[in-house]
């Protein structure tokens, strides 16, 4: 469908599109304003010049220009959109699949140094297999130096060493498949390290191939364009030996790969067909929907920098390529091995999310979207209580409109956040029954469940004393940003609210765990890895839990009642999502309870209910 918008366009027309759709969604979700604006008919039926003419404070012509091109550019349409294209949803092992993240980094440390390695995994292979998950996500696990943790990759086809050898990693994958557990690695090549041969040489060798295999500009006497780096400062360095810049949208040390060098493209390629060669089955892709960006590289749009906080990210977070380029890589790896995909990509919203995953484009299986992890009109550095209202209705949306073709990711937490537990309530006594309720949901609403290292042990954040306890390059940097505008202490409660690091403290179970200061140590609860394999079992047990379909029976304050079903049986799932009691709305005729044991007259502080009956 070729869309040709302009300013004389309503905000209908512009809404209607994927693109529009997502980007008023996402601008509505930074200034903390409910999408339901945009259905009233009075908004809908404006033009967007007067729109501009209204919002002209914060929105500039180039703003709307931007935008008009982003949708025009989008030809395609999301495949539930039209009649009859989508018929029943196809089965999968990855949809019937709970995957189970690892940070290898803190996950089990099998030689007492401190450090997580793929030994300690191996020990913990009869574990996860009784938690009852099927596949496990590693986090990077490639040579590195380390300054992002490993998303810093010097040699895709060496481990680091920190973790043990490729014969670990080769009895791992062996080991874990000897038990029915899936690998999935963790892909990096938005960027690579510093490091990396290939930047080396580059940087180094004028006349090398590899010169164009990243972002090098000559001296201009000022940054190339105004980019942001997301772990502080602006995305180029400057090499006085070579008079370059290079280009990178993370750390100064991951630098950018130039994916419209076809060359580029074929390493790639190779690399991944080489892990998948030897038997990995498949990979969580990094930042994958920012591999293409605008040509020229032309300077970020003023009033999207200062909304998002970060310059130019509407020339790659949705770039002119990327959905070729996908589909390259499905082509020449994915496909022939029948490997699965799960893109991380940052920004990307429900529409664009079906051009990404729809079963007929080829390109990615599954995504991580992240609009779900806070609560509108608030970051990830903001000390605030997270409303699980939001989290219902985002969540709903998306199970109700994502299509057959579509299958969605379920998650809260990963390795980039603090726990969802400790951003609903900070109250300790509150953290068991809102960790039930998180995995309650999880394993009852529709899409995969991707659990995170420690959610089964009820983990929560970290009481950080000081920024000597924090390693995360993303932090250190940003508290050197805040020292110049804030007063230490404020600075560091800052840093303290949205580090990554309350994800990658080395798990209770090791015995270096045990020698960490007190506030730096927790219990796992036994209570909730308990229920984490019960659910794990009831879903499994539970078509109707997996494929069945999902109905809202009632999204009122505080309470998220669903009900999933298929010709066999109906479960209704009833939460209360607040830490106020109150009556249950559910009446349960005719069902019979299956969690928990009883039902008191009250539904508790954050409990959730999970009712059944056959058909
Ligand atoms: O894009 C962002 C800000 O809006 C980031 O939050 C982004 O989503 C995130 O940092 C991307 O994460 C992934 O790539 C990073 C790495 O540090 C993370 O650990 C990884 O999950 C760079 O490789
Ligand atoms: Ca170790």
């Amino acid at each position: 469908m070729k869309q040709d918008l302009t300013m004389e366009s309503t905000v209908r027309e512009l809404y209607e599109t994927p693109i529009g759709h997502d980007v008023l969604a996402k601008v509505l979700l930074q200034m903390g304003i409910a999408e339901k604006w945009l259905q009233n008919p009075i908004i809908g039926g404006r033009k967007l010049k007067t729109l501009a003419k209204l919002t002209q404070k914060q929105f500039d012509a180039a703003f709307w220009q931007a935008l008009i091109d982003l949708v025009n550019a989008e030809t395609a349409i999301p495949a539930d959109r039209i009649a009859g294209a989508v018929g029943g949803i196809r089965p999968t092992w990855w949809k019937e699949a709970v995957i189970y993240q690892i940070y290898p980094r803190s996950f089990a440390d099998a030689n007492g140094d401190g450090i997580g390695d793929l030994k300690g995994i191996c020990s913990k292979l009869d574990y996860l297999k009784d938690l009852g998950v099927d596949a496990l996500w590693l986090s990077p696990v490639y040579d590195s130096p380390n300054d992002d943790n490993g998303y810093d990759i010097r040699d895709y086809r060496k481990i680091m060493t920190e973790f043990g050898t490729m014969e670990d990693f080769d009895e791992l994958l062996k080991e874990a498949h000897a038990r029915g557990l899936r690998i999935i690695m963790d892909l990096v090549v938005n960027h690579t390290s510093d490091e990396h041969e290939w930047f080396q040489k580059g940087l180094n060798e004028p006349d090398s191939k590899y010169r164009d295999y990243y972002f090098f500009r000559g001296d201009t006497g000022k940054e190339p364009n105004n980019w942001s780096a997301f772990f502080g400062g602006t995305a180029w360095n400057y090499y006085p030996e070579q008079k370059l810049w290079a280009l990178h949208l993370f750390s100064k040390k991951q630098m950018d790969l130039n994916w419209d060098n076809p060359d580029v493209r074929a390493d790639v390629i190779d690399m991944i067909n080489w892990w998948l060669d030897k038997g990995v089955d498949g990979f969580r892709m990094d930042v994958i929907n920012y591999i293409s960006k605008t040509p020229g590289l032309p300077d970020g749009n003023d009033a999207i920098g200062k909304l998002m906080l970060f310059y130019g990210i509407e020339h790659y977070f949705y770039g002119p390529h990327l959905h070729e380029y996908l589909h390259e890589i499905h082509e020449k790896a994915f496909k022939p091995h029948g490997a699965f995909s799960v893109g991380e990509t940052p920004g990307v919203g429900r529409e664009m999310a079906k051009l990404l995953t729809g079963e007929e484009r080829g390109e990615l299986d599954m995504v991580f979207s992240f609009d779900q992890l806070e609560t509108p009109g608030h970051i990830r550095f903001d000390d605030y209580e997270y409303d699980l209202n939001y989290y219902r209705d985002y969540i709903t949306d998306w199970m109700e409109h994502y299509g057959n073709n579509c299958w969605m990711s379920l998650f809260y937490n990963n390795h980039d956040n603090p726990r969802m537990v400790s951003k609903v309530s900070k109250d300790p006594a509150a953290a068991q029954a809102i960790a039930k309720l998180l995995a309650v949901m999880q394993f009852t609403l529709k899409g995969t469940p991707f659990v995170f290292q420690g959610d089964e042990m009820g983990l929560v954040n970290y009481d950080f004393r000081s920024i000597d306890e924090l390693s995360d390059v993303e932090s250190v940097n940003r508290y050197a940003e805040l020292l110049e505008v804030r007063p230490a202490d404020e600075a560091f409660r800052i840093i303290k609210s949205g580090t990554r690091d309350h994800s990658r403290v080395l798990l209770p179970w090791n015995e270096r765990a045990k020698a960490l200061p007190e506030h730096l140590r927790q219990s796992p609860d036994p209570v909730i890895t308990d229920l984490y394999r019960k659910l794990i079992r009831l879903r499994k047990a539970h078509p109707a839990l997996i494929y069945g379909r999902f109905e809202l029976l009632s999204g009122k304050k505080n309470v998220f009642v669903y009900r999933r079903s298929d010709a066999s049986e109906t479960f209704v799932i009833e939460c209360n999502l607040h830490k106020k009691p109150r009556k249950p709305v559910f009446t349960e005729n005719g069902y019979t309870l299956v969690y928990p044991i009883t039902a008191g007259a009250q539904m508790q502080p954050y409990e959730a209910r999970i009712w059944r009956k056959l058909n």
